[in-house]
């Protein structure tokens, strides 16, 4: 049943029973070999980005190291981070896609 908490005035119930989900950040990771047109192909295909945002977000990885491509559930960004994975593999590209607790 509900009832007030008496400090806050929060209904009782959702504060002791609504939980937010994990998130998970899913990322990509440079390397020296995948070619710029497959990974922006990769953002646009698998993260729904536009061809600019996808070129951004690309070359950022290219100069940085790692971006971030979404922040999801834990099974949707772990069906991401295995479909990219196999779609690079198949392309016989290196490209590693990774998920990590946001
Ligand atoms: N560094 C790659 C190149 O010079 C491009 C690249 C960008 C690769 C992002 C992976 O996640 C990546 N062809």
């Amino acid at each position: 049943m509900a009832t007030k908490n008496r400090e806050n005035g929060m209904l009782e119930e959702s504060k002791n029973k609504i939980k937010l989900p994990p998130l998970y950040k899913v990322m990509l990771l440079n390397d020296d070999f995948t070619p710029m047109d497959f990974v922006v192909m990769v953002l646009q295909n698998f993260f729904f980005m536009s061809q600019e945002k996808a070129t951004q977000i690309m070359l950022k990885i290219h100069t940085e190291g790692v971006g971030i491509c979404g922040i999801y559930p834990s099974d949707i960004a772990t069906t991401k981070v295995q479909q990219v994975n196999e779609f690079s593999r198949q392309n016989q590209h290196p490209l590693m896609c990774v998920m990590e607790k946001n």
